[in-house]
């Protein structure tokens, strides 16, 4: 048959059969029948370009003209048919449109993700950019580039979640990053001095858990390098941040701590919220909660990415991100943070 003839006829037995549906159901049938995949309209429309240039442009004007028609004949019966639907349940009593509709209840950010951005806000307003990392890490950048070699002790500092993937040599070099200080390498690699740049993310360590240990949890690195910077700049640059975080009232504390990539290095800590420093669980009974390891960057870690450490020095940082919260608001147990518990999440 003639395909215009053809069109001509689908066209009036469509119009037909829609005006003859009486209810959703149907209406979804006719759809599925007059413009689904297999439907006659949307052969003829696949079948186009089998068609000679002349016959093609008359015959492909005329098919859309019908789909559109048939599509926006579609809308209007369902609006008449769902206004039809609406005005029957309200005659039978079944509908009340005035009762108050279902509150959308909305999400919010995970606290850790709001101390994050909180944190690095300040770090910004400092002069800090902010990068990030890959949380699948090479051992290369996680323990040897930080002045940690296989075999070194420190490395019992970290106790690691390995990636079952063998190189030729048969070793295991693939973790997952205990820390977020590789990126200190990975920034450096890739960037000459000076270097102002905080990495937040997340970090896995093989441990037990307990009110203050989880075995994922948030890190926010910071790294500094330029000529003259010095263990004062270090100090200044923690303190405000904890002024800025904290208000002046609470006090902060640097002792030595030892990690292998700074020397000297030290912890901070923050004095206990809980017991004002009396001593409690939360702090192990010390009035104390540390917060961070920094230090100054060694010079054989400025030296494995060709910075000269007698033009360059530096000061990093790295910092429990849930530990911050916990401080701040008073919450007795980090394993809450994890556990999924709309109870306390939604009180931030
Ligand atoms: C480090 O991870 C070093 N990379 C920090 C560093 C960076 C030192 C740059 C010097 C220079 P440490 O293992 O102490 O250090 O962890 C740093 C902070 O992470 C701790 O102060 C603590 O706040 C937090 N932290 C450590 N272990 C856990 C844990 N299991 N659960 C929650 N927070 C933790």
């Amino acid at each position: 048959m003639d395909i215009n003839k053809e069109l001509e006829e689908l066209k009036s037995r469509a119009l037909e059969q829609l005006a003859g549906t009486a209810d959703l159901k149907a209406l979804e049938a006719w759809r599925v029948f007059c413009l689904g995949k297999k439907s006659p309209l949307s052969q003829i429309l696949r079948g186009l370009s089998d068609l000679p240039p002349e016959e093609r442009r008359s015959v492909g004007a005329l098919a859309n003209e019908l789909k559109a028609l048939l599509e926006s004949s579609l809308v209007q019966k369902r609006d008449s048919l769902q206004l039809a639907e609406v005005s029957a349940l309200q005659e039978k009593g079944s509908l009340d449109v005035t009762l108050p509709g279902r509150p959308i209840t909305q999400g919010r950010l995970h606290p850790t993700t709001q101390i994050v951005r909180q944190i690095c806000d300040i770090f910004v307003a400092m002069g800090f950019q902010v990068a990030e990392g890959p949380e699948v890490e090479w051992d290369y950048y996680n323990f040897e580039a930080l002045n940690i070699p296989k075999g070194h002790p420190a490395r019992d500092m970290w106790a690691t979640f390995w990636v079952d993937y063998q190189n030729e040599q048969g070793e295991r070099p693939m973790l997952l990053r205990t820390h977020t200080s590789p990126m200190q390498i990975r920034i450096m690699e890739k960037t000459s001095p000076p270097v102002r740049v905080v990495v937040p993310g997340k970090v896995y360590r093989y441990e037990a858990t307990d009110a203050t240990h989880e075995s994922s949890f948030y890190q926010i690195e910071g790294l500094a390098v330029d000529k003259g910077v010095t263990f004062g700049d270090l100090k200044g640059c923690l303190y405000e941040f904890a002024r800025r975080l904290y208000g002046p009232e609470r006090k902060a504390r640097f002792r030595c701590d030892y990690f292998p990539f700074v020397e000297p290095g030290v912890e901070m800590a923050i004095d206990c919220f809980a017991c004002a420093g009396k001593g409690c669980r939360l702090c192990s009974n010390t009035g104390w909660i540390e917060i961070l390891g920094a230090g100054m960057v060694h010079p054989d870690v400025l030296r494995s990415v060709n910075y000269d450490p007698d033009v360059y020095t530096g000061f990093a940082f790295g910092l429990g991100v849930e530990r911050i919260p916990i401080l701040r608001y008073g919450i007795d147990d980090i394993r809450l943070f994890y556990s999924n518990d709309l109870r306390f999440l939604k009180q931030f």
